[in-house]
């Protein structure tokens, strides 16, 4: 992880915004910035200075983690004590905070108990750096996917009459944990027969049965960063409609990964697999976006949507995830994550994509 890459871009976006420090609380956030993986942490940077503030369980974590970071000890119920000894001994007056993480409770105690005088909400300042993922987060998210990958080859051999939805969930949990995840990137989705309709259905203990579409949406937790597949396989032969369906995502899907490059809209891209889907007459049954970002967080910038009005760069890590639901009859998604790229993005998930028929 380049730290002192990310603290020099941190700080021109400090400057841009006239700050002289900023405090960063979100998880995903603090990590990025500093490289620290516990659950405890508050980071204030200055222009100058890089502080950890964290309590005595991550004191030694912190310093073997953060190496670029000063580490402070708070005690307990002295972390405002701690962080305005902090502001004092670095002279800074305008601090900037996370607007989307700070809860209200927190805001409310910091305005009125930090010695600051401009206490900013900062927008999105990690989060912009966070946009294009580098060399070493790409090899992380790689894996991610891999780990993924392999889960859907193995969990193939279990999909099977009467098996339930929760023994598929954790069959893919069990089989990616082995393989290094330290966990799921979000709650599986194994939605079978009728609930694949849903296009979030959460495993349930619903048994399969023959004829269903069984959608299987989840990913990985590794290194930090997750991974997010979807693929819809069919146990014994579909209805002509579903067969219909099928075709129609996967051609909305392909159609619309030779579109997401650099330097397209992201509702560019999204028109692509939408207008594919309306001419079909299913329209009204696509009500999500194409895609999202991915890295440290399940859903992140940019997004493939019909609101996408950023610019796609090199570097970005997205998902393409057409999907149709009918209620009633069922539903279909198939989801790649691909890096953008000059022309061709380069499709990370290798699962295989032609109508699988268990
Ligand atoms: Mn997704």
């Amino acid at each position: 992880m380049d730290i002192k890459k990310r603290l020099r871009k941190f700080r021109e976006g400090l400057i841009k915004r006239n700050l002289d420090a900023a405090l960063i609380t979100k998880r995903e956030n603090y990590f990025y910035m500093s490289g620290f993986t516990g659950t405890a942490a508050h980071l204030l940077i200055t222009r100058d200075n890089a502080l950890l503030i964290t309590d005595f369980r991550y004191i030694e974590q912190a310093e073997k983690e953060a190496p670029l970071y000063e580490v402070v000890q708070h005690q307990h119920g002295t972390l405002i004590a701690t962080i305005n000894k902090l502001v004092k001994k670095t002279g800074i007056n305008s601090l900037g905070f996370e607007e989307s993480d700070l809860t209200y409770g927190k805001y409310s105690e910091f305005k009125e108990k930090l010695d600051i005088m401009d206490f900013v909400p900062l927008k999105g300042l990690v989060e912009e750096l966070r946009v294009i993922k580098d060399q070493d987060e790409l090899a992380v998210l790689k894996k991610a996917v891999e780990i993924a990958d392999n889960a859907f080859v193995h969990v193939l051999n279990y999909i099977k009459p009467d098996i339930r939805e929760i023994e598929i969930a954790a069959e893919i949990e069990y089989f990616m944990k082995k393989s290094g995840a330290t966990g799921s990137s979000f709650d599986t989705i194994v939605a079978s027969g009728l609930r694949s309709s849903m296009p979030h259905g959460v495993a349930s203990e619903k048994k399969l049965r023959m004829g269903d579409p069984v959608t299987l949406d989840y990913g990985a937790l590794y290194g930090g960063y997750c991974s997010d597949i979807t693929r819809t396989v069919f146990l014994g032969k579909p209805s002509p409609e579903l067969i219909k369906i099928y075709n129609i995502v996967l051609k909305a899907q392909l159609e619309s990964l030779e579109h997401a490059h650099k330097g397209r809209l992201g509702k560019e891209v999204d028109m692509v697999a939408r207008e594919i889907i309306l001419k079909e007459g299913y329209g009204e049954y696509f009500g999500h976006g194409l895609g999202h970002g991915v890295g440290l967080e399940i859903h992140e910038e940019p997004r493939f949507s019909p609101m996408g009005t950023r610019l796609m760069e090199n570097g970005m890590v997205v998902t393409v995830e057409p999907g149709i639901y009918v209620s009633g009859i069922g539903g279909v998604r198939i989801e790649d994550m691909i890096v953008i790229n000059d022309t061709n993005p380069i499709i990370l998930t290798k699962a295989k994509k032609d109508m699988i028929i268990l």
